[in-house]
């Protein structure tokens, strides 16, 4: 491994932040020394109760069960909106920045309100009751955000499916959870391109006799078909609707949405989170991760369809009163300076990405950012993937000049919120660690055997007690989150991901646990040879598989995708080898290169390996569904260029 490079908290950093080191091993000793004094003085400073609660936590592991502040009720619109009212309810909620440079729009608190209390009248007038499903099939629109709250308000279970996923995926959401309500817009607009969300919609609903209704949002006025009684329009509908909406009291378990997401095997899990625990943690780590003071304007640039859209921009931000900015297209269009122009235009102080989009914007050059201001910047954040240091350190020096401290943010869908993170103002960063946990959190890493390891090692991360914003369910197969999540160590949550710890006891993800390459008996993270080749400053991305290997068991077979305007070269290709033997050892040295002008990612910019290593071990009749790819070409440009092995 090359020499890590350690970045210390810069000291105005470290007084001004909520957190200080200090503050963080007293308060992280606490959470986990004493979990009920701890989070219930927490719940009571973050979130307001209509009937306060009198226990704290409970759970079982081997069950697979949570429950937090399980007596207590409240509602997550009144946390959200309504108790902003008094103090700021001039001040803007959400700005929303369209795909067209010229569109945008401010929302303030006040409007917030109105805007979904008449959604939640709607809902109710069409049926929608306490406990019933409502799928949310939107682009990146201020009604998403309307949809989500309003049902919150009446105690509805939100389900988003992201406005990329094709009408089967949307039909197959729908049926799993019996949504009988459905909320989408005539069409999207992403990249300037529209996305035909109606037509998708009509497709998925001719297998869903059980919805009654679809609100239909008129983005941009594209031409629909109708179908009577089902279908009405969003904004008809609101005119007409009461600005007065009670909100309906939950108990604190009762389910606040599902959220969909794939595993290694089967039909994706419908993960159910509930309302208190959930928006506890959400906004809890939004305040202190990201360092967020009032009157900041803070940037998610996901999608509503992801679990980071649904806690960092709409659920943590809005519960601490926060300035959320809601982007409708993409960071390259018209051109790669637009997330950057974005923030000049609106003066943003903190920004939060994937590593993906920060790849694919170093590839398009320095100029792109550096033709820009960026003044207002004080905090940028990454999360999805494990972060290469190179793309670490040119987000680092290009887009934060140097000043902005980055939170590598490790968290999945399951798990709510943040789990391993920097805190600005307390934590050393190194590139490609998401560092240390959060306050609760209690991360083991476990052998084969599933015995805890202790001080520097590798092995599966696992989590060992109950967080609040815990993964309650699969959505109608309780045992499948037992068999997913609590059964392959028994006790423990198990994430998925192998991870190494280091003699700091700093966290670095090395990758899915599944994605673990085992050459000549040794084991490698996927992640630490990507890493490797994409330290060459002529590649802006690659991934690596393991691929049958007669003598060593599995090779190593690298996709690269050279920055633009450089030919793979057979020259290129030495350097790169020679970079992987040097930065991890003549193990680490790759048996295959193939160039790739574009790697196959799912619409949230995962790689999607599952695809690689069938075209890397030349199994093309077993490739699987590829429909769920942003751009399924993408794998006949793979097959075509593929090597002879
Ligand atoms: C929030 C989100 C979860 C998986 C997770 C891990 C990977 C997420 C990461 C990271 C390294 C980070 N992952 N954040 N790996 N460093 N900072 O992405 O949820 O879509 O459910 O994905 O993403 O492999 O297990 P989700």
């Amino acid at each position: 491994m090359s020499e890590v490079h350690v970045y210390p908290v810069p000291d105005q950093v470290a007084e001004s932040a909520w957190i200080n080191r200090e503050k963080y091993e007293s308060m992280y000793r606490q959470s986990v020394e004493n979990p009920d004094a701890f989070w219930g003085e927490q719940a009571k400073q973050f979130l307001t109760w209509s009937k306060p609660f009198t226990k704290v936590q409970e759970y079982d592991f081997h069950k697979g069960t949570a429950s937090w502040f399980e007596d207590g009720e409240l509602n997550v619109s009144v946390n959200c909106i309504d108790r902003h009212l008094a103090t700021r309810g001039d001040q803007v909620a959400i700005i929303w920045e369209g795909d067209d440079p010229t569109e945008d729009k401010k929302v303030t608190y006040r409007q917030l309100h109105t805007e979904v209390c008449k959604l939640a009248n709607v809902l109710k007038e069409r049926g929608v009751k306490k406990g019933d499903r409502v799928c949310i099939y939107m682009p990146m629109i201020l009604e998403a955000a309307y949809a989500m709250l309003a049902c919150t308000r009446i105690g509805a279970v939100h389900s988003i499916v992201f406005g990329g996923f094709s009408p089967d995926a949307l039909q197959g959401r729908i049926l799993d959870s019996d949504c009988q309500v459905l909320i989408t817009a005539d069409e999207g607009v992403r990249g300037g391109k529209s996305v035909p969300l109606k037509v998708n919609a009509d497709k998925a609903l001719e297998g869903c006799p059980n919805v009654h209704t679809c609100l239909v949002v008129n983005r941009t006025g594209g031409p629909v078909n109708w179908v009577e009684g089902r279908d009405i329009w969003y904004g008809e509908a609101t005119a007409a609707a009461s600005a007065e909406c009670e909100p309906e009291p939950m108990a604190a378990e009762d389910p606040l949405f599902i959220l969909y997401t794939s595993g290694s095997t089967g039909k994706p899990k419908g993960v159910l989170h509930t309302t208190a625990g959930y928006l506890l943690q959400s906004a809890m780590t939004h305040k202190y991760t990201f360092d967020y003071k009032d009157g900041d304007v803070y940037w998610c640039t996901a999608d509503v369809g992801w679990v980071t859209g649904h806690s960092y921009i709409v659920y943590g931000p809005l519960t601490n009163g926060a300035i959320t900015l809601m982007f409708e297209g993409v960071p390259t269009y018209p051109s790669a300076s637009r997330c950057w122009e974005i923030v000049d235009k609106h003066q943003v102080n903190i920004f939060y990405t994937a590593p993906t989009a920060i790849r694919a914007l170093m590839g398009a050059g320095d100029e792109m950012v550096t033709s820009t201001n960026r003044e207002s910047l004080r905090l940028l954040g990454t999360v999805g993937e494990p972060i290469n240091p190179e793309a670490w350190e040119w987000y680092h020096r290009v887009v934060g000049e140097s000043r902005c401290p980055i939170v590598d943010t490790w968290w999945q869908t399951e798990t709510g919120a943040h789990m391993l993170t920097p805190l600005p103002g307390a934590t050393d960063l190194k590139p490609g660690s998401a560092t240390l946990p959060f306050f609760g959190v209690q991360p083991v890493i476990l052998d084969a055997e599933g015995h805890e390891i202790e001080g520097a090692c590798e092995g599966s991360l696992a989590i060992k007690a109950s967080w609040p914003s815990q993964i309650r369910t699969v959505y109608g197969d309780h045992q499948r989150c037992v068999d997913t999540y609590f059964s392959t160590y028994p006790g423990y949550y198990f994430t998925g991901d192998g991870a190494r710890r280091d003699e700091d006891g700093y966290y670095w993800i090395t990758g899915r646990v599944d994605d673990v390459l085992n050459v000549s008996g040794h084991r490698m993270g996927t992640a630490e040879i990507e890493s490797a080749l994409t330290l060459h400053t002529q590649i802006a991305e690659a991934a690596v598989v393991g691929a049958p290997h007669d003598i060593k068991g599995q090779g190593i077979y690298c996709y690269v995708t050279p920055m633009a305007g450089v030919e793979g070269s057979d020259e290129l290709k030495k350097e790169l080898v020679n970079l992987c033997v040097q930065e991890i050892g003549p193990i680490a040295k790759p048996d295959w290169i193939q160039w790739a002008p574009g790697l196959p990612k799912t619409r949230s910019g995962k790689i999607m390996r599952r695809i690689l290593r069938k075209v890397a071990a030349n199994e093309l009749d077993t490739l699987g569904d590829t429909s769920t790819l942003a751009d399924p070409s993408v794998v006949d440009q793979l097959i075509d260029n593929r090597l002879n092995r």
